[in-house]
C-alpha cells in the first residue's frame, strides 16, 4: 500500500491532503464535516480582529476551467477560530492549522499575541495574499512590507508557522521572497498559491461580469492555475533551505495533479475549488487516485519522488 503521510512544520499528517483556507472552513459545522472526511488535516477560515461578512454576492462562481471569487474576507472574527483551537481534540489524528488575515500588522500581532498566550499545538498560516479586499494590496507583493511583517511576527510566533503566498510571475520576484524566508528562522512552511487575484469573468451572453464585487474583479483557481501552482511550489522548493517546505495548491482535480504538486517539490497538498464543488467526499477520491498512481509507479512513499520533477 502506498504511503500518503507527511509532516509539516514538524506535525504529523495521516495524509497529505486538506482544505484550502476559505473553503468548507468558516463554522465549526463545516469544520466538522472536515474532520469527518478522509482529509490528512484541516484548516480554519482566514481570521481578521473582528467578525466580517464580507463582499456582497454573487462573489464566488465555478467558471468551465476553475472558479472565480472575491469573497472579501468573510469570517467569524478571531476569537471564534481561537475558540475552535482551544477546543479542539488534539488526540485525534487530524493536526489543526488555523489561518490568520489581519487587516493590518497592528491586528496580526494582536492576534498571534493572543495565540502565543493561549499555547495551542495548532499551526498557524499566516495569510499574505488575500486580493478581494478593496482597498488593501496584498501584502505578498510588497517585498519591504512583507520582510517587515515577518520580523515583527515570527518572535511572538515562537513555533514554527507558515504563510499563504499569492503567486509570482518572474524569477527575480521567486528570488527575493525566497531570499526574505530564508530569513526567518521559524518561518517553517510557506503554502504556494492563493487565487490568481484580479481576474474577469464576463458571461457572453449578458455580456454582464459574473461576480459582484470589485466591479467582476476576482481571485481565479482550479484547473486553470495548475501550471502557475506547480511553477510557484517548484521554485520555492528549489530555494527554500534549512528543511523549510511549500505546501502546494491550485488546481487539483485528480490524483494526478496532486502527484504533479508532490513531484514540485509539494510536502502537503491543499484542496480549494474542487473541494467547494465536489464536498468533502473529495477526501477520498483523491486519496485513492494518488494510491493508485503511486503503485503503478512503483513508489512507496512520497518522500520517493517529492521534488524530484526531471528537466530537459
Ligand atoms: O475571502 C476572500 O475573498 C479570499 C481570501 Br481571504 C483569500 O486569501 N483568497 C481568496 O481567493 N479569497
Amino acid at each position: 500500500m502506498a504511503d500518503l503521510s507527511t509532516s509539516i512544520a514538524g506535525v504529523a499528517l495521516p495524509n497529505l491532503f486538506f482544505n484550502a483556507s476559505g473553503v468548507w472552513c468558516q463554522h465549526e459545522s463545516e469544520l466538522k464535516e472536515l474532520l469527518d472526511s478522509e482529509s490528512g488535516s484541516l484548516i480554519t477560515k482566514s481570521a481578521t480582529f473582528e467578525h466580517r461578512e464580507g463582499n456582497p454576492s454573487p462573489r464566488y462562481v465555478p467558471l468551465p476551467t476553475g472558479s472565480i471569487n472575491s469573497m472579501g474576507l468573510p469570517n467569524e472574527g478571531f476569537e471564534y477560530y481561537l475558540n475552535y483551537a482551544k477546543n479542539y481534540d488534539y488526540t485525534n489524528k487530524k493536526p489543526l492549522f488555523v489561518s490568520l488575515s489581519g487587516l493590518s500588522l497592528q491586528d496580526n500581532v494582536k492576534m498571534v499575541e493572543q495565540f502565543a498566550a493561549a499555547d495551542l499545538p495548532c499551526v498557524l498560516e499566516i495569510n499574505f495574499s488575500c486580493p478581494n479586499v478593496p482597498g488593501k494590496p496584498q501584502l505578498g507583493y510588497d517585498m519591504e512590507a512583507m520582510e517587515n511583517a515577518l520580523k515583527v511576527l515570527a518572535p511572538i510566533v515562537k513555533k514554527p508557522f507558515g504563510i499563504k503566498l499569492p503567486p509570482y510571475f518572474d524569477i527575480a520576484h521567486f528570488d527575493a521572497v525566497a531570499a526574505i524566508v530564508n530569513k526567518i528562522d521559524n518561518l517553517a512552511f510557506v503554502t504556494c498559491v492563493n487565487s490568481v487575484g484580479n481576474g474577469l469573468a464576463i458571461d457572453f451572453e449578458t455580456e454582464t461580469a459574473v461576480i459582484k464585487p470589485k466591479d467582476g474583479f476576482g481571485g481565479l483557481g482550479g484547473a486553470m492555475i495548475l501550471n502557475t501552482a506547480l511553477a510557484n511550489v517548484n521554485a520555492f522548493h528549489r530555494r527554500l533551505t534549512g528543511g523549510k517546505q511549500v505546501i502546494g495548491v491550485g488546481g487539483v482535480t485528480s490524483g494526478k495533479e496532486a502527484f504533479l504538486h508532490v513531484l514540485a517539490g509539494a510536502s502537503a497538498v491543499q484542496i480549494g475549488t474542487q473541494l467547494k464543488e465536489e464536498g468533502p467526499s473529495f477526501f477520498a477520491r483523491v486519496k485513492k487516485e494518488l494510491e493508485e498512481i503511486m503503485q503503478a509507479k512503483g513508489y512507496k512513499s512520497l518522500d520517493d519522488f517529492r521534488g524530484k520533477v526531471k528537466t530537459l
